[in-house]
C-alpha cells in the first residue's frame, strides 16, 4: 500500500489525492493498483497481437513457445513492437505539426481571418534558410510558399526533410551511411507499419534502424515544423514571468483549463477571455474575471508565449478538477486521460473536446477549425461562465499558493541574451564554468513518485555546473521546486551560478513544450556547427526521467540518433530481447555515438550523465 506522501511530494497533489479519496473520485493511482501486477510478457515486449494466427506470447527461455505461430522469435517480436511504438509517437507529434501547417497554408491562401502571422521576421528568416526566394513576395505569399515546402516533407518524394539541413555534415553523413536519413515524415511512419506487418522485415536490427529514421523524421521534421510554424503564427517566445501549481486557480474567477498540445485552440480561448464583452458577462455572473491556466503541453505553449500560468502536469490533470473550482477543461489531443470525463462528472466541470480526431464520449464536442475558431472559442468561454453559477462552494479547495517562474527561453531568446552568437556559451563550456547542458524532458508516470526524479536530478546536475533545459511536463516539476527562477542560481555550482547571475537567468531554462525538444536539437546543431564538431562530440545529454508515452520514446530515440546520450527513468517494453536491450544500452554508441541509459534513481542518473559529460570534455581537451 503506497501512502499519499509516496505518490507525490507536493502539497497541492497530496491534498487533492486526499480530497478525491473522501469524495470517492477514482484516480490514476487507483487504477494502477488494480492493474498491478502487470502481464510480464507485455512488460517485456513479448506479446504479439498483430495477426489473427495469434495472439502469441513468446517465451525466449523455452522449451515451449519460443516462437510465435508465424515463427517470430523474441528479438523480432520486441523489435516489431518497439518500432510501432516509436512510429505512433512520431505520428502524434507530426500530425500536430500538420495542423499548424494547415493553418499556415490557410493564412497563406487567405482562407482564414481568425489566424495571422505574428512573427513576420521569423517567417522571412526560415523561408530564406530553406531556399525560398522571398523577393517581392507578400507576407501571405511567403506563408503559402513555406507551407507548400513543408507539405512536401510529409509526403514521399523528398530525399530528406528540409530541416535536416540544420544538422552538422558529419551527422548527415552518418545518417546516410546507416540508412537513417529521414525522408518523408508520413512515408517513414507508414513504412514502419508495413515493415512490421507479418512477413515483411524479419531483421530486428533493420527494424530498429528504421525506427531511428522514423524518430529523426519527428525531431527534425514534424516536431521542428510544429515549433517553428507555431512561432511564426503565434510569436517567438521571449522571457516572461508566470506562476505554477494548483494555487494558480482563483476562487473568485471563472477558471478554464486548457489541456492538450496544439496552441491553435488554446490561443483562441485565451483571446476570447480577453474580450471586454465576454469579461462583462463573467462579471454579471458574479466572478471578478476569467482565469485561464494550462495543463500539459498546450499549457507550455501558452506559458512560453503569453505567460499564462500552469496549473499542473500530467499527473495533476485529474487533481486539478478535484479542486471543485474548475468550470471547464477544454482539450485538443494527446495525454488527455479518458478518465477526465468521469472526474469532471463528479463536479460542475464542463469537459469540452475540440478536434475531430480526439472525441470523448460523455464530454461536449465543439469542433474547431480555422474558419470558426474565434466564434467557437467565444461560445466555449460563455459556456464556462454559465457553469460558474453551478459551482458548489462547499466542494471548493484550492490547495496551495502559486510559485513564481520564468519561462520563454526560445533559442532566439537564448542567443539574443548571448549577444547573437553562440561564442560566449562555447567559451563558458570550454572553460568549464558550464560543464555541460542537459535537457530534462517528458512526462510523469504513476509508477514513479511524482516529479521526484525530475527535481532531484535537476538539482544534482546544476550543482555540478551543468545547465538544464526543461520542456514538457518536467517543466512544472522544476517550477514547483523553485528552479525556474534566477534566484535558484544560488543552488548551482559556482561556475554555473556566475554565468546565470551575469545573464540574470535561472539555472534551469524552460524552452517549451514537447514538440519544442526540436529547439534543443536545433541549438545543439548551432553549437556543433559553430565549433566545427558533431553533436555527439558536445558535452550534452538528455533525460526523460518519468516518461510514459509513445511520443517520449520517439523523442528519446531521435535524441540518441542525433548523437545525444539519453537517460530514461524506466525502460521501454524491450527487456524480453537481450539483443535489442544491448543495442539500446550499448550498440547504438557504435552507430550514433550515443546510447540510452536506464536508471530510476536521480542521484545515480546524475552520476551516469556526469560521467558521459566528463568523457566528452576530456575528448575535446577541455578540463573535465
Ligand atoms: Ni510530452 Fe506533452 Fe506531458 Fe508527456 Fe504528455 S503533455 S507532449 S507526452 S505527459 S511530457
Amino acid at each position: 500500500e503506497r501512502e499519499i506522501s509516496d505518490l507525490s511530494p507536493w502539497e497541492d497533489a497530496q491534498k487533492m489525492i486526499a480530497k478525491a479519496g473522501r469524495e470517492g473520485v477514482n484516480l490514476v493511482w487507483d487504477r494502477l493498483k488494480d492493474q498491478t501486477p502487470h502481464c510480464t510478457f507485455c512488460e517485456q515486449g513479448l506479446t504479439c497481437s498483430k495477426c489473427v494466427m495469434g495472439p502469441c506470447r513468446i517465451n525466449p527461455k523455452g522449451p515451449k513457445k519460443m516462437l510465435g505461430v508465424c515463427g517470430a522469435d523474441a528479438d523480432l517480436t520486441v523489435a516489431r513492437n518497439f518500432g510501432r511504438f516509436v512510429a505512433a509517437g512520431a505520428a502524434a507529434h507530426s500530425d500536430h505539426g500538420r495542423d499548424l501547417l494547415e493553418t499556415l497554408a490557410a493564412i497563406g491562401e487567405g482562407k482564414t481571418t481568425d489566424y495571422g502571422i505574428r512573427d513576420e521576421a521569423k517567417l522571412e528568416r526560415i523561408c530564406k534558410e530553406l531556399g525560398i526566394d522571398v523577393e517581392g513576395l507578400s507576407v501571405q505569399e511567403r506563408a503559402k510558399a513555406l507551407a507548400n515546402l513543408f507539405f512536401e516533407d510529409y509526403g514521399c518524394r523528398s530525399h530528406n526533410v528540409a530541416f535536416s539541413s540544420r544538422a552538422p555534415q558529419k551527422r548527415k553523413d552518418l545518417w546516410e551511411r546507416f540508412g537513417c536519413t529521414p525522408r518523408g515524415i508520413d512515408r517513414d511512419c507508414v513504412e514502419m507499419l508495413h515493415r512490421t506487418h507479418m512477413g515483411v522485415d524479419c531483421d530486428p536490427v533493420s527494424i530498429c534502424l528504421h525506427a531511428g529514421r522514423v524518430a529523426l523524421g519527428d525531431g527534425w521534421g514534424g516536431s521542428m515544423i510544429a515549433t517553428e510554424v507555431s512561432d511564426i503564427i503565434f510569436g517567438t517566445p521571449k522571457p516572461v514571468k508566470s506562476t505554477v501549481n494548483l494555487g494558480v486557480l482563483r476562487e473568485d474567477q471563472v477558471n478554464i483549463l486548457v489541456h492538450g498540445h496544439s496552441p491553435i485552440v488554446s490561443e483562441m480561448i485565451l483571446a476570447a477571455t480577453r474580450e471586454p464583452a465576454i469579461l462583462a458577462k463573467a462579471k454579471e455572473a458574479g466572478a471578478t474575471g476569467i482565469n485561464i491556466a494550462g495543463l500539459c503541453c498546450t499549457g507550455n505553449e501558452l506559458l512560453m508565449r503569453q505567460g499564462v500560468p500552469m496549473a499542473g502536469n500530467h499527473l495533476m490533470t485529474e487533481l486539478a478538477i478535484v479542486t471543485g473550482a474548475v468550470e471547464m477543461v477544454i482539450v485538443d489531443y494527446q495525454c488527455i486521460m479518458p478518465s477526465l470525463v468521469n472526474v469532471a462528472g463528479c463536479y460542475h466541470t464542463k469537459f469540452v473536446s475540440t478536434s475531430d480526431k480526439a472525441k470523448f464520449p460523455g464530454g461536449i464536442h465543439m469542433e474547431f477549425n480555422y474558419n470558426n475558431a474565434r466564434e467557437k472559442a467565444r461560445e466555449a468561454v460563455l459556456m464556462a461562465i454559465e457553469a460558474y453559477s453551478l459551482r458548489d462552494p462547499d466542494k471548493v479547495e484550492i490547495p496551495s499558493k502559486p510559485m513564481s517562474i520564468t519561462s520563454g527561453f526560445s533559442n532566439e531568446a537564448i542567443l539574443g541574451a548571448l549577444g547573437g552568437t553562440p561564442e560566449p556559451l562555447i567559451q563558458a563550456l570550454q572553460a568549464g564554468k558550464v560543464r555541460g547542458v542537459v535537457g530534462i524532458v517528458g512526462c510523469n508516470n504513476p509508477k514513479l513518485k511524482h516529479d521526484h526524479v525530475h527535481v532531484n536530478l535537476a538539482q544534482e546536475l546544476i550543482k555540478r555546473d551543468i545547465l538544464v533545459l526543461a520542456t514538457g511536463c518536467a517543466t512544472v516539476a522544476m517550477g514547483k521546486a523553485g528552479l525556474l527562477e534566477p534566484e535558484a542560481s544560488s543552488r548551482a555550482g559556482a561556475g554555473l551560478a556566475e554565468i546565470c547571475q551575469a545573464l540574470g537567468i535561472p539555472p534551469v531554462l524552460h524552452v517549451g513544450s514537447c514538440v519544442d525538444n526540436s529547439r534543443i536539437l536545433h541549438i545543439c546543431a548551432v553549437l556543433a556547427n559553430y565549433a566545427g564538431l558533431d553533436i555527439s562530440d558536445l558535452p550534452v545529454a538528455a533525460s526523460a526521467p518519468e516518461w510514459y508515452s509513445e511520443k517520449a520514446a520517439a523523442i528519446g530515440l531521435y535524441a540518441v540518433a542525433s548523437g545525444i546520450y539519453t537517460h530514461l527513468g524506466l525502460p521501454p517494453h524491450i527487456l524480453g530481447s537481450s539483443m535489442i536491450t544491448t543495442l539500446a544500452l550499448k550498440g547504438l554508441d557504435d552507430v550514433f555515438g550515443a546510447c540510452f541509459a536506464v536508471e530510476p534513481g536521480p542521484l545515480q542518473a546524475a552520476e551516469l550523465i556526469d560521467e558521459r559529460i566528463k568523457a566528452k570534455r576530456v575528448a575535446l581537451g577541455w578540463p573535465a
